[in-house]
């Protein structure tokens, strides 16, 4: 990745402008928010959009992400990610394997995996993904199909997996510090942030509660 950018380790909250809670006429401010609220890296995750109109956000983001030099992750999209010269994408357990997207986006764009079990935690850093989302740990409308994994795996997770681990699913403010308790570094926040009546201030109380 690009030098410009701070390197994955130093990253402790991920963002991501979810469509199914941003409008696309809000993505702009929504970027704008997060970037100055602190986020480290920052996702465009859109299922239920096409790929012309993912990769029209992608392209209204970029310049904003880059301004902040927050990394880009594309969700899913690998032809997006390569096009537009993201710096990151993301693939989830039924998307393309790790060395799929990397021959896609070649070695400079890192590639993150979702887990779902510290099984699959300890098989993505097996196919040499370059971070791991961990959970939901809790029940979560953002993904409503998963069962929740619970706190109870975060230690081992961080005990066997030595890539940055981004414990994600029902993260808020209010859960953090039994997240952290059991062991969290680093995490991803959907509605909480986008849902916030003041997007950058929570943000900045996030980050300043982690680690
Ligand atoms: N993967 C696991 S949980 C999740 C994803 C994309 C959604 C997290 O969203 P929220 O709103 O922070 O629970
Ligand atoms: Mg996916």
């Amino acid at each position: 990745m690009s030098s410009a950018f701070p390197d994955l380790q130093s990253a402790r909250i991920y963002g991501i402008v979810d469509l199914g809670y941003c409008a696309p006429a809000q993505v702009e401010a929504m970027t704008a928010a997060l970037c100055e609220g602190g986020v480290d890296l920052l996702q465009l995750r859109a299922k239920k959009l096409s790929l012309p109109e993912i990769e029209k956000l992608a392209r209204l983001m970029h310049p904003i992400t880059r301004e902040h030099e927050v990394p880009l992750i594309i969700n899913d999209h690998l032809e997006i990610a390569a096009t537009i010269g993201s710096e990151g994408v993301h693939v989830g357990q039924d998307d393309d394997a790790v060395a799929k997207a990397r021959a896609v986006v070649g070695p400079d764009v890192f590639v993150g995996k979702s887990t779902h079990s510290l099984a699959q935690a300890v098989a993505a850093q097996e196919e040499k993904a370059d971070y791991i989302g961990f959970g939901p740990l809790y029940a979560t409308g953002t993904k409503p199909d998963y069962v929740p994994i619970g706190l109870q795996d975060i230690t081992a997770v961080h005990q066997q997996v030595q890539l940055p681990i981004f414990c994600i699913g029902g993260v808020n403010e209010e859960r953090l510090p039994e997240i952290l308790a059991a062991g969290a570094r680093r995490v991803v926040v959907v509605s909480a942030f986008l849902l916030a009546a003041d997007v950058q201030a929570y943000v900045r109380k996030i980050k300043s509660a982690l680690p």
